[in-house]
């Protein structure tokens, strides 16, 4: 890449992880049960299962995960020994409410969230901070049957409330809801759950579960917006898209009329949270599919009052899809495979100038700032006996990915705030819960069932990503 121009002076070079993928230790600290501490080893053919509780047989991936809740202080070091300007991760729900519904927080899970962030800080680290990466109180799916319940909202709000008053001075940048729309595939089970807690019942209709579920999360999402700036203005509270353009397969008009609904219905998420409103033609769909949703006149208030300052959003792959007579956009049937792009060993479409269209397409349908909180390619890697990583997979996956952000910036005028790969420490897939679909540029010696040292190594993307943030971008 001879493109040797550099980003914007300010910005955030960095990484992403999640608490349940990274930190382990999920019984420690007095933290209660998150749903992901009941979600059992899959791979890429066999999707993971949920069990009703811990399985002598079963083996849970999360809770080891990579030992970050005993090994932070090394890991943040090696981030800071990269030049990190920015460390995105979560906040575990349970760490802080263990069962989610009590008045008053866990003083050991605060506790440990401000060491975290104190370490980052000491090396001049801003940590990135979302509320809810799929780390939901198990609590709150037994007793309320997750987000189906209205009280939740009340529930999320006093936890974003005891978190920014907690840890306003030391973060920024805060997201709500991770990927709060990969529940629009609604019929694969695991989204409806990670998002939402939801387990359906025989012959309930999923799709109005996911439109009621979303739509609280919204309405606590623009809750927490509110208090979020009531606390400290200075506080940027930002929505967390999942962006897969979905691109029409030919240029015939009824393709493109239909890639334009699969937007619309994947990326109304965005549109609340940015606009404060439902779009236009939601009122109808809900009407035509016949959904008395509970939304009330106080909720569309809330929504108006409580816009996002930025966009955060993760981007992986591209989607297309294809008219064939259907009604409506039912993602889960409805993409075809774009012959124009290859995919990763897990079938992920692996689609740089997406990046550049996500980034152009947030700007003109929002007017705000862009964070890209996530972006990489899951790959197994080799250590070699000298604990080395050849990952050139990766380093070039990279380069062709901050090659289009760098046009979107420099030639399109996007304002993007920074740039976090994910797993940036190697930690549990989370589809899969594979230890070995690697995205980090720091190894960590486990592998599937947590047999290994744990130890730390840096592979090739570790200095070639060092240099990147040497050279503000100039040198990919
Ligand atoms: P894993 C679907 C599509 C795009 C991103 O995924 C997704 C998903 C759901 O799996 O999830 C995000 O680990 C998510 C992270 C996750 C990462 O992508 O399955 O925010 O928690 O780890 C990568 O390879």
């Amino acid at each position: 890449a001879e493109d040797k121009r550099e980003f914007p002076a300010d910005f955030l070079w960095g990484g992403a992880v999640a608490a349940h993928q990274i930190e382990g230790a999920y019984q420690e600290g007095g933290k209660g049960l998150a749903i992901t501490d009941l979600f059992t080893l899959g791979d890429k053919d066999h999707p993971r299962k949920i069990t009703e509780t811990i399985e002598a047989s079963e083996y849970y991936p999360e809770h080891v995960a990579s030992d970050f809740y005993h090994r932070y202080p090394e890991d943040i070091k090696l981030l800071a020994e990269m030049g990190f300007k920015c460390f995105r991760t979560s906040i575990s729900w349970p760490r802080i409410f263990p069962q989610g519904d009590e008045l008053e927080p866990n003083e050991a899970g605060l506790k440990f969230y401000d060491d975290v962030f104190d370490e980052c800080l000491k090396y001049g680290i801003e940590p990135i901070v979302t509320l809810s990466h799929f780390e939901l109180p198990l609590h709150l799916v037994q007793e309320y049957g997750g987000w189906r319940d209205r009280r939740l909202i009340e529930f999320f709000a006093r936890f974003a409330e005891v978190c920014f008053k907690r840890y306003h001075n030391k973060v920024k940048y805060w997201m709500t809801f991770n990927e709060i729309n990969n529940q629009t595939n609604f019929e694969v089970s695991g989204h409806l759950y990670t998002n939402s807690g939801i387990v359906p019942e025989a012959g309930e209709d999923r799709e109005k579960l996911m439109y009621q579920a979303a739509h609280y999360e919204l309405v606590a999402s623009a809750q927490a917006v509110q208090i979020g700036h009531q606390i400290d203005p200075e506080m940027q509270v930002g929505a967390m898209i999942a962006m897969c353009p979905i691109y029409p397969l030919t240029a015939k008009p009824e393709d493109i009329l239909f890639a334009q609904r699969a937007m619309q219905t994947r990326y109304w998420f965005a549109d609340v949270h940015a606009n404060g409103f439902y779009p236009r033609w939601m009122k109808h769909f809900f009407a035509k599919k016949g959904f008395d949703l509970d939304i009330t006149a106080a909720d569309l208030k809330q929504l108006q009052a409580g816009t996002v300052d930025y966009i955060g959003f993760s981007y992986y792959m591209s989607f297309a899809t294809k008219y064939q007579g259907q009604a409506d956009f039912n993602e889960n049937r409805d993409l075809v495979d774009n012959p124009y792009v290859k995919t990763t060993e897990w079938g992920w479409q692996i689609d740089p100038v997406g990046l550049r269209y996500a980034l152009n397409w947030f700007t003109d349908r929002y007017h705000l700032p862009l964070f890209i909180v996530e972006n990489g390619m899951g790959a197994y890697d080799q250590l070699t006996e000298d604990h080395q990583v050849h990952d050139d997979y990766r380093i070039k996956y990279m380069q062709d990915h901050i090659i289009q952000m760098k046009r979107a910036v420099l030639d399109d005028g996007v304002k993007l705030l920074g740039y976090t790969p994910w797993g940036c420490i190697d930690l549990v897939a989370h589809g899969t819960g594979e230890m070995s679909k690697r995205y980090g540029f720091i190894y960590v010696d486990s592998d599937d069932h947590g047999h290994g040292t744990f130890d730390r190594y840096r592979k090739d993307s570790f200095f070639w990503y060092k240099n990147v943030i040497a050279s503000n971008g100039a040198e990919l």
